[in-house]
């Protein structure tokens, strides 16, 4: 399939979508710029807590180099992306659906984005401990204990060679998944091996701990431990 193929596959998406969902043709660049002037384009929010505030588990400088060079690119790169290509859907769950029939600098930024953004809401200051409530009824369910589903997702993300991310997902049966995906892919992509929506995820980039750890990703890893956010992951569930 090349890519005029899979242009027109999804113009066709698009015509059948919501009236003003997805607007992508060749005339309708004016339209993008209209929303990049109304500041309708994907933004980068703060980061919301201080740098410093998963330390020592997470270095003050990797925070700040991952949130204000890492994650900005990725949404400078997913703005260009868009306007060049005349996508002016604004729902990132929507361009992720579909991102097979879109150019590669979507996927890849447009994972940037979505999965960064996710990722600092996984964690937070004195965040760390025991899950209760539905997360733990649902991990011991699943996973048997607290410390099996621990031990399985840090594999998922010791064992993903290269760059990308482990994930906690739910299917579209209800039922709980570990998965792990490259680059900046994720479940919500059409192209995922595993589909699901994110209830957990844990960015395995050497971006994300080189500075600390170095060549250490299970360390980094032992440590996102002590600063998971158990509060967000129960809001997923
Ligand atoms: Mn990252």
């Amino acid at each position: 399939m090349n890519n005029e193929h899979n242009r027109r596959s999804f113009l066709r998406t698009a015509s059948l979508a919501t009236a003003g969902a997805i607007v992508l043709s060749g005339t309708k660049f004016v339209l993008a710029k209209e929303l990049l002037n109304e500041g309708q384009l994907f933004s980068l929010a703060p980061l919301p807590y201080a740098f410093n505030a998963l330390e020592p588990h997470i270095d003050a400088m990797t925070m700040e180099i991952h949130h204000d060079r890492h994650h900005k690119a990725y949404v400078d790169n997913l703005n260009k992306a868009v306007t060049e290509n005349k996508i002016t859907e604004s729902l990132l769950e929507k361009i992720l659906a579909i991102v097979s029939t879109l150019p590669t600098a979507v996927r890849n930024n447009g994972g940037g984005h979505y999965n960064h953004t996710m990722f600092w809401q996984m964690m937070k200051p004195n965040g760390g401990g025991v899950p209760t409530g539905k997360v733990a009824d649902a991990i011991n369910g699943t996973f048997g204990s607290l410390e099996s589903f621990k031990t399985k997702i840090s594999e998922a993300g010791k064992t993903r060679f290269g760059s990308g991310w482990a994930w906690l997902i739910k299917d579209k049966d209800g039922k709980l998944q570990i998965s792990s995906t490259p680059n900046q892919d994720n479940p919500l992509m059409d192209i995922a091996e595993i589909k699901g929506t994110p209830i957990l995820c844990l960015d395995v980039w050497e971006h994300a701990y080189y500075l600390k750890y170095q060549n250490k990703r299970a360390d980094y890893i032992a440590a996102f431990w002590n600063v998971i956010n158990w509060d967000e992951v129960s809001k997923r569930l």
